[in-house]
């Protein structure tokens, strides 16, 4: 149980308060997504693959935006707080060209990005920086970021090492996952969550510094 439903089960707590903290504990366990990355290299597979279980050898390219919900309770020992059940709205946007004005639109307002590229299509991994660049332009400036390279079910021609030091030069986590065979898909999601439960309570940590002239007595007055 959070800190907030504990504070709200309590019969002393104001009606403003229970209200604002209301507020607070939902926008506390939501979070937003966005998955992008060059059309076909897999985005609604992984979506379709963590929020149904489900895949499709079928190659349906997306138009436009579509999302989907899951809730996901993350371990506390992973996060720096108490048991975080959280709900992830993730939305799927088309990688056609045609369509990057309605979905860049999506960036900005999302908790987190996830930048897709296909292992078999070195074109897609030289892409992410492309993709990169319009996050920068688009999306507010905390947004989290993760890379996947997707469809590791088959031979690649995108080394794991390229990738992975390509994005721990940019300090992002990355992941190679497979929609087709399950293989990492929970972890990048979960990976994300954590990352928004550590970074969200970090920035919601109170001030530990203490004001020392809220203890200073006052001055007292003379006759
Ligand atoms: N082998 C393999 N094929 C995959 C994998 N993920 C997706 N595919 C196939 O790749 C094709 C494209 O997948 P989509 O998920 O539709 O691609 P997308 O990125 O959403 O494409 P757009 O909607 O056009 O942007 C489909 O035929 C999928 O079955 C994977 O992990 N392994
Ligand atoms: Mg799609």
């Amino acid at each position: 149980m959070t800190i907030y439903k504990l504070l709200l089960e309590k019969s002393d707590v104001h009606s403003y308060n229970k209200r604002e903290l209301f507020t607070k504990m939902a926008k506390n366990e939501l979070f937003k997504l966005v998955i992008i990355g060059d059309s076909g290299v897999g985005k609604s597979s992984l979506l379709l693959r963590f929020a149904d279980d489900q895949y499709s050898d079928s190659f349906i390219s997306t138009i436009g935006v579509d999302f989907r919900f899951r809730t996901v309770t993350i371990d506390p020992s992973d996060v720096k707080t108490t048991p975080k059940t959280v709900k992830l709205q993730i939305w799927d946007t088309a990688g056609q060209e045609r369509f990057h004005t309605i979905t860049s639109a999506y960036y900005r307002g999302a908790d987190g990005i996830i930048i897709v590229y296909d292992v078999t299509s070195p074109e897609s991994f030289d892409h992410v920086e492309e993709w990169l660049t319009e996050v920068d332009r688009y999306a507010n400036k905390g947004t989290s970021k993760l890379l996947i390279g997707n469809k590791a079910d088959l031979e690649k021609r995108v080394d794991y090492e390229t990738a992975l030091h390509f994005s721990e030069a940019l300090d992002i986590p990355f992941l190679e996952t497979s929609a087709k065979t399950s293989t990492n898909v929970e972890a990048a999601f979960i990976t994300m969550a954590k990352k928004l439960i550590n970074s969200r309570t970090l920035t919601e940590r109170p001030d530990p510094t203490i004001d020392i002239c809220k203890f200073k007595s006052k001055p007292k007055k003379c006759c």
